[in-house]
């Protein structure tokens, strides 16, 4: 369908304002919200994500794109139906404490918001024992930590630590990113994932 070609092309393009008009233009005209989402936006955002990934665009550009797409999917959430709703994936997603870096974060969230998934940010500088609370309370199906600074590297595995200590390591899956952190770090503090960007991230997210 033209119309999803075209809403694929300007978030590509990194045209947020066309993007949005075309998709309120889609949903006006009755073109299903799973298509809109699914054959327009999300094939899109994974054109952005090659092309970060082999820096062909750069990160101002993927954030206007990210930025765009997550205003289409709040004017499409009510209508997907429960189907692609269930398919939804819950992030509990912040910067442990000590750091206030929050760019490559909000990054993470914002393709995971665009693969579909539901994001749920603490934003930064959080406590291990805010972490375990909210996992208590949000119940995710998935804790990103973030963290830029080698000095805030043993706060994710102290964040780690506490969500072991507190009974709970089994009802969430644990991904760990930053720039400093890597594969090998990960395995050693017992987390299930690391990814390098945002990119990877969203990708590695839906497969846990
Ligand atoms: Co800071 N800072 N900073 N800083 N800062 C770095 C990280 C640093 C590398 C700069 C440098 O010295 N070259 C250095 C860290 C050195 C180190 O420890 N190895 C550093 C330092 C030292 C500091 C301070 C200590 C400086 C000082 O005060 N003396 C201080 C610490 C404050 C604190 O946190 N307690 C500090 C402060 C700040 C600002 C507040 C000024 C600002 C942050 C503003 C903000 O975030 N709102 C800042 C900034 C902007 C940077 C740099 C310049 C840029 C970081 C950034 O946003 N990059 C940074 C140098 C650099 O990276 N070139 C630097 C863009 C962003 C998209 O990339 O964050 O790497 P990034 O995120 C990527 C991946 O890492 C990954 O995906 C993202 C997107 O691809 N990723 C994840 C990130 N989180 C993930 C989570 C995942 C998966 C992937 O799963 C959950």
């Amino acid at each position: 369908m033209s119309c999803l070609n075209d809403i694929q092309k300007a978030l590509i393009d990194c045209e947020p304002e066309r993007t949005i008009s075309l998709v309120k233009t889609a949903v006006a005209d009755n073109v299903p919200a799973g298509d809109i989402l699914n054959k327009g936006l999300l094939a899109g955002m994974d054109v952005v994500g090659e092309r970060m990934e082999n820096e062909e665009m750069f990160i101002p550009e993927v954030l206007t794109s990210a930025n765009a797409m997550s205003e289409c999917v709040t004017i499409l959430k009510p209508m997907l139906g429960e189907e692609e709703r269930g398919a939804t994936k819950t992030v509990l997603m912040g910067t442990v404490q000590g750091d206030l870096h929050d760019i490559g974060k909000n990054l993470v969230s914002m393709m995971m918001e665009s693969a579909g998934m539901e994001i749920h940010d603490v934003g930064v500088d959080v406590a291990p024992e805010t972490f375990v609370e909210k996992i208590r309370e949000i119940k995710p199906d998935i804790l990103g930590l973030s963290a830029l600074l080698t000095t805030t590297m043993p706060m994710v595995k102290d964040t780690v630590d506490a969500i072991v200590e507190a009974g709970i390591r089994d009802e969430v899956k644990i991904l760990v990113g930053g720039a400093p952190l890597s594969q090998e770090f990960a395995d050693e503090i017992g987390a299930d994932a690391f990814a390098p960007d945002a990119n990877v991230a969203a990708r590695v997210a839906k497969s846990l």
